[in-house]
């Protein structure tokens, strides 16, 4: 499959994708983009300058990662992260979205304070805290799931998995004081049992910088 990610090694919805390239085994580069950089490239594909996107060897581009992810699945069925049948599949995307919507707050919260183009005193502490209390109402929601097996729907890893560890490590890179391991054992046990696999290790986001 000739296709190409463009992409940060930082960003959670780029790591989403590289987790479920490598489960499928599909062998796609990254060109890295820095989208917060003096010269970004990601603007000559994707209007909205926002990473991941995905370019096709025809000249298409796929962007955002939901929609990457969704394409990947059905252009390499296996293993089917995604399922069929439709009330598992809206289950599914439902969790994802859970999992999509913690890593916006936590990238929003991240931003409202460090985002060098705000000063200091447009910085809001209310509007931070808005986003750790999405966060934080989100976490027991994705850690009941596990009172019913070892993945948080079905009887294999999903796509529901991919993206909530994602979210899980995340937040330990970018919101430490997210205290999620100790509040919800349940999450870190899935988080420990997926960073065995190399698709989830090999893609951890490198040490903060900042
Ligand atoms: N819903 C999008 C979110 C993508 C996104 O927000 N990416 C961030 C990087 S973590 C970005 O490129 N931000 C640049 C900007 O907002 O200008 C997806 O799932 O792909």
């Amino acid at each position: 499959m000739d296709m190409k990610l463009m992409g940060s090694r930082t960003s959670p919805y780029v790591r989403k994708v590289r987790i479920v390239l490598g489960e499928k085994g599909i062998d796609c580069p990254l060109i890295e983009d820095d989208v917060w950089g003096a010269t970004p490239q990601i603007g000559r594909f994707n209007p909205l300058g926002k990473v991941p996107c995905l370019l096709l060897g025809d000249g298409g581009v796929v962007y955002d990662s939901r929609v990457i992810v969704e394409y990947l699945d059905a252009v390499m069925p296996s293993p089917r992260l995604i399922p069929e049948d439709a009330r598992q599949r809206a289950e599914v995307r439902t969790l994802e979205a859970l999992a999509d919507g913690v890593m916006d707050a936590a990238v929003a919260a991240r931003l409202e304070q460090a985002w060098p183009g705000r000063a200091a005193g447009e910085r809001s502490q209310a509007w931070v805290q808005r986003q750790l209390g999405k966060i934080e109402a989100a976490l027991p929601v994705l850690a009941a799931r596990l009172d019913k097996g070892p993945w948080l729907c079905g009887s294999s890893m999903s796509l529901a998995d991919v993206a909530a560890v994602t979210a899980l490590d995340y937040l330990s890179f970018r919101v430490p004081q997210i205290a999620w391991r100790s509040d919800h054992p349940a999450l870190a046990g899935l988080r420990d049992r997926l960073d065995a696999r190399p698709s989830f290790h090999d893609t951890l986001p490198p040490q903060p910088s900042s």
